[in-house]
């Protein structure tokens, strides 16, 4: 008889207004070129945040090790492409939300977001807040204080810094064990 232990595929989903740091949290953490649906932007409000935004998904993968690999899954910003969001979060484990610290407006939209995930969805989820390097970041407390009704973990990352990235997956999968406990 085999003892080793069957790996373990789990989903999990990064979501978050445009320009938070989904498209780049999956590129920093990935052990495979990530597959990602940037297009050029349309609507207005977007293009003048930046000029590629994701119109489907990002995936990426990360293997922990012999038995945990993740699959990871990034959707668009842009409510329009709401119906994503449901159908990327089929059978996940939890989501990340990020929230960008420079942008009230922004963090606005997230929180929007993780209310609908909470009406449609329901998963175990974390925030993270991002861009607190730039000088245009309100801070840390601040957007803390914004979210505070939600009652969930908020931790500072930078996108493009693994350990960071590997910090959110492990808040993550310790806050869904918590969960089940
Ligand atoms: N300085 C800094 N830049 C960041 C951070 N996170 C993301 N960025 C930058 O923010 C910009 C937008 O990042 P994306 O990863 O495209 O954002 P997104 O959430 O995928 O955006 P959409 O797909 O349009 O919704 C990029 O230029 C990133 O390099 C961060 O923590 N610090
Ligand atoms: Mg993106």
């Amino acid at each position: 008889m085999s003892t080793e232990t069957p790996t373990q595929y789990l989903k999990l989903v990064i979501s978050g207004s445009v320009n938070a740091g989904k498209t780049t949290f999956i590129r920093t953490i990935s052990e495979i070129e990530p597959i990602t649906t940037d297009e050029w932007a349309s609507e207005e409000s977007v293009k003048e945040k930046k000029s590629l935004t994701t119109v489907a998904l990002d995936y990426g993968r990360l293997t922990v090790d012999e038995s945990l690999i993740l699959n990871i899954y990034g959707t668009p910003g842009q409510k329009r492409f709401d119906f994503m969001w449901e159908i990327l979060s089929e059978k996940a484990f939890g989501a990340i939300f990020l929230a960008d610290s420079t942008s009230h407006e922004d963090i606005e939209n997230t929180k929007k977001i993780i209310e609908y995930f909470n009406i449609h969805v329901n998963l175990p989820y974390i925030i993270c807040v991002t861009k607190l390097d730039l000088t245009e970041t309100i801070g840390f407390e601040k957007v803390v204080s914004l979210f505070i009704d939600l009652n969930t973990t908020i931790i500072p990352i930078n996108t493009t810094i693994r350990e960071d990235v590997k910090t959110a997956l492990l808040t993550l999968l310790t806050e869904v064990i918590q969960n089940l406990e």
